[in-house]
């Protein structure tokens, strides 16, 4: 069995990663310095619920299922902790009660960065964390792996809004170009709205040069903004369930809407609400993971995917919370604030993103029935949503 490595696994994704690899019967180590967790605390953002450490959670998933987790706590900007992670003798260590142990991990998920846009413009000690978080720790997995594990397949978590809102159609991750009667094909134009997003951006061009000179291996997956909770492994203990913001800092727009609905708050749309994104349930992020893993980039070859499964307007979203919450008896308006944000509230949208979907990715939609189910889990635990921190107005500007 293959040995998967989970950079960022205390995270909204991270979590639910390693349970899914883990149940799959797949070696899983997972490394967290809970950056998250502490500025969460630090901003006082508020959770929908607590959350275990990572460490308690392993215990958990362990106590539930009799499959072990391997939990290193530690900040990945310290190149001795990545290198350490591709150290075939210490590997075999932490291992060493297990016989069937695979040795270097084929595979590595990074995730292991500062996610927010909001987070990253606030001033410039927050730019700068993220700057030096997200590149340092790409810079650093991607020389240990060219150093001592130039079989392991990396997967980079990126985002589509490394892309922005261009007038054209958005290609998945290339474009051929003619220019003056010659052809080239390069990586599609990339302008982020945030610090944050710019930061993907050069993670990117770091990955490719690593993939030009030294025949590295690179998936990097555009992925759009996700919501949801439950994933078929959190279901067998609510304590698995991953760590829920609602917040304006590090909640997503469909996550903070629901919450918003469920206590009466008004829907906090920006501006005219015509931003359109590419959306997706947090099971299908694991599914595109897997899938990813299971087909692997070749040697030299930087792979990208669009990952979403539909677009929609903050409009589209704000006015099918509200039709559910409505159904659910909740009272719920739709405000429209400044937008504090700098980005187009029209704008044309079309990105493809069919290769997730030609390698075996099954989508799942936001219908109805998906709504009532996210509504029916942020419901659990109305009593814990604090509306002190759904709106403070950080601006772009
Ligand atoms: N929005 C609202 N009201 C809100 C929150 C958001 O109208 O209360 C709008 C924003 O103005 C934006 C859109 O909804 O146009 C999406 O905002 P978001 O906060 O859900 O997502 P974003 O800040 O773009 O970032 C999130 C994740 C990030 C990921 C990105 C994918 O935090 O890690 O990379 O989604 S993407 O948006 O495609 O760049």
């Amino acid at each position: 069995m293959s040995h998967i490595l989970i950079l960022g696994g205390d995270g909204y994704l991270g979590w639910p990663t390693a349970m899914y690899f883990s149940a799959r019967g797949y070696d899983v180590t997972v490394v967290d310095n809970y950056f998250r967790r502490n500025a969460c605390t630090e901003l006082d953002t508020g959770m929908l619920y607590p959350v275990p450490t990572l460490i308690e959670r392993a215990k958990i998933w362990h106590t539930t299922t009799g499959k072990e987790v391997k939990v290193v706590i530690g900040d990945l900007t310290e190149p001795e902790l990545m290198r350490s992670l591709f150290d075939q003798a210490k590997i075999r260590y932490a291992w060493a009660q297990d016989e069937t142990f695979s040795g270097l991990p084929d595979t590595v998920v990074h995730y292991a960065e500062q996610p927010s846009a909001p987070y990253s413009v606030m001033n410039y000690r927050r730019a700068d964390v993220t700057l030096t978080n997200n590149l340092r720790t790409t810079n650093n997995l991607m020389w240990a792996v060219r150093d001592m594990s130039r079989h392991t397949h990396i997967i980079k978590l990126g985002t589509m809004g490394e892309y922005g809102t261009p007038n054209i159609d958005i290609e998945e991750g290339w474009i051929d170009i003619e220019h003056k009667g010659r052809n080239g094909r390069f990586l599609f134009p990339r302008q982020g709205g945030s610090l944050y997003h710019t930061t993907k951006i050069m993670d990117t061009d770091l990955l490719w040069l690593g993939v030009r000179m030294w025949d590295l291996k690179v998936t990097d997956l555009m992925q759009g903004p996700v919501y949801g909770i439950e994933t078929e492994e959190s279901k067998l203990d609510a304590r698995l369930n991953t760590l829920f913001n609602y917040d304006e800092i590090f909640g997503t727009i469909i996550n903070r809407f629901i919450t918003q609905a469920v206590i009466g708050y008004p829907l906090t749309v920006y501006g005219g609400g015509g931003q359109t994104r590419g959306y997706l349930h947090i099971k299908d992020t694991l599914q595109c993971i897997h899938m990813a893993e299971r087909t692997s980039a070749e040697a030299g070859e930087l792979r990208i995917f669009n990952q979403f499964m539909e677009t929609f307007s903050a409009n589209d979203i704000a006015a099918l919370t509200k039709k559910i919450g409505k159904e659910r008896g909740h009272d719920v308006a739709i405000d429209h604030l400044e937008n504090p944000r700098k980005e187009m509230e029209e704008h044309y949208y079309n990105p493809v993103h069919k290769g997730l979907i030609e390698i075996g990715v099954e989508p799942h939609y936001l219908t109805d029935e998906a709504m009532h189910g996210l509504f029916e889990v942020v419901e659990r635990y109305k009593g814990n949503i604090r509306n002190d921190v759904i709106f403070r107005g950080i601006k772009w500007d």
